[in-house]
């Protein structure tokens, strides 16, 4: 008998409703996945016990031998995946590793460059709401209408007009190739630092089938918990280490600091302070996968699942940001189906397909409302689906989509959902 079961029975029983939940429906949200058996067993470990304050070997607190092997070899291993110089595993979030990012790079009230949220960026790019777009001074960039890609004419008049510190690429719903390169020239004509942020795509550029940030970019921050599909968390990597440039020395050397040693130190004791050792443990254990072979098979075939995805909807009419996609996301603009994100979302969920309301280039909705909806396939790809369960989910999509006022239909397509997904067990060792 589960120990939650004895001790808790209310939250087993939510428990158990949220396993049948993730079994029974179709999760299409971009940047969600299922963990693997060993990451959750992990994540669910004796680690969660253990302070940790400080970094392998240099910790201020007694008996972390064994965690120490843990955060080295999850070090060790982003190292290799990767092919960096530099990792960091201890931020709690990427939220956190961006925070750590701009308190190395910036002072408050510095320029920066970040693309739009709601041209796919992310809050901690700058949105006014976030801590970013309070403490930094960030000016947008944007999508073009007529691609729905970064425009890079904007961007690099942005460059000229604002001369930022740092720019910073990538976003949550970004459907394209992140064009680092590009980027990267842009950076160098006005003196600027580059970020990547690689949370969506980071399984892809584990896998080499999206470019590497590395050579580009001065630094690198990700997730873990989705196309990587390991414990949910953040990280921090450079290609190359180097020297700071804002003069930081060693008070008794007077050695110039790395700025890996400044990452480290804005990361914990700077915005952290224990890490949570069972989920770098468990960060380790995910590395691991991705390290083998059939990890590149798995990240192949989410592209391949989304472009076929992609190319089904357009068939049936409908106007994806972009035209398409090289990754796991899909931009689904409804802005001429007479539904809001808003409502699409309700309307696939009471069918059982889990997607979200998302903003699309040059909405005239709210957040909370939108013209689009956001789908993805880290998830029903883990679980085994292909090209002939997608066809089947985009032809329940569309019905969704065109019944969303018909209770009736949405049951049924619901129902439908869940045959499919008995037939691709998730945890077919968890009770329920
Ligand atoms: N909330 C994440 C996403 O859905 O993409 C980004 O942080």
């Amino acid at each position: 008998m589960s120990h939650i079961q004895k001790t808790d029975p209310d939250l087993f029983d939510i428990l158990n409703r949220e396993i049948e939940r993730e079994e029974s429906t179709l999760e299409l949200i971009a940047s969600e996945n299922f963990t693997s058996p060993a990451v959750m067993e992990m994540s669910g470990g004796v680690m969660t016990n253990k302070y940790a304050e400080g970094y392998p070997g240099k910790r201020y607190y007694g008996g972390c031998d064994h965690v120490d092997e843990a955060e080295n070899l999850a070090r060790n291993r982003l190292k290799v995946l990767f092919n960096c110089d530099y990792a960091n595993v201890q931020p709690h979030s990427g939220s956190q590793a961006n925070m750590a990012v701009l308190m190395t790079f910036l002072s408050p009230g510095d320029t920066v460059l970040g693309l739009d949220l709601s041209h796919g960026g992310h809050l901690t790019h700058g949105s006014s709401v976030n801590f970013s777009g309070k403490l930094y001074n960030f000016v947008s960039y944007h999508v073009s209408r007529e691609s729905g890609r970064v425009d890079f004419n904007e961007v690099k008049q942005l460059a000229k007009d604002h001369k930022p510190k740092l720019i910073i690429c990538g976003g949550s719903a970004y459907p394209r190739f992140i064009e680092f390169e590009q980027f990267r020239e842009i950076a160098d004509s006005v003196g600027a630092f580059l970020m990547a942020d690689i949370a969506h795509p980071a399984g892809l550029v584990a896998a080499g089938i999206h470019p590497s940030p590395m050579e580009y970019c001065d630094v690198v921050t990700s997730t873990t918990h989705k196309t990587l599909r390991g414990p949910r968390g953040g990280i921090i990597m450079m290609g190359t280490d180097f020297e700071n440039p804002w003069g930081i020395v060693a008070p008794k050397s007077g050695r110039v600091k790395k700025v890996s040693e400044l990452l480290d130190s804005t990361v914990m004791p700077g915005i952290q302070g224990g890490p949570l050792m069972h989920i770098i443990a468990a960060k380790a254990i995910a590395f691991g996968e991705a390290l083998k072979p059939d990890f590149k098979e798995y990240a192949q075939q989410v592209v391949d699942n989304a472009q076929f995805m992609a190319n089904q909807l357009m068939e049936l009419g409908y106007k994806l940001v972009s035209n398409g996609t090289d990754t796991h996301v899909i931009l689904i603009d409804l802005t001429q189906n007479n539904i809001s994100g808003k409502k699409a979302e309700l309307a696939l969920g009471f069918a059982g397909i889990t997607v979200n309301k998302n903003m699309v280039p040059f909405d005239e909705k709210s957040p909370f409302v939108t013209s689009g909806i956001r789908v993805g396939t880290p998830a029903i790809t883990t679980r085994g689906m292909g090209q002939t369960e997608i066809a089947q989910i985009v032809n329940w999509i569309d019905k969704a989509i065109h019944a969303s006022d018909n209770d009736g239909i949405l049951s049924n397509i619901k129902k439908e959902v869940n045959i499919l997904c008995e037939s691709f067990p998730i945890y077919p060792h968890l009770n329920h």
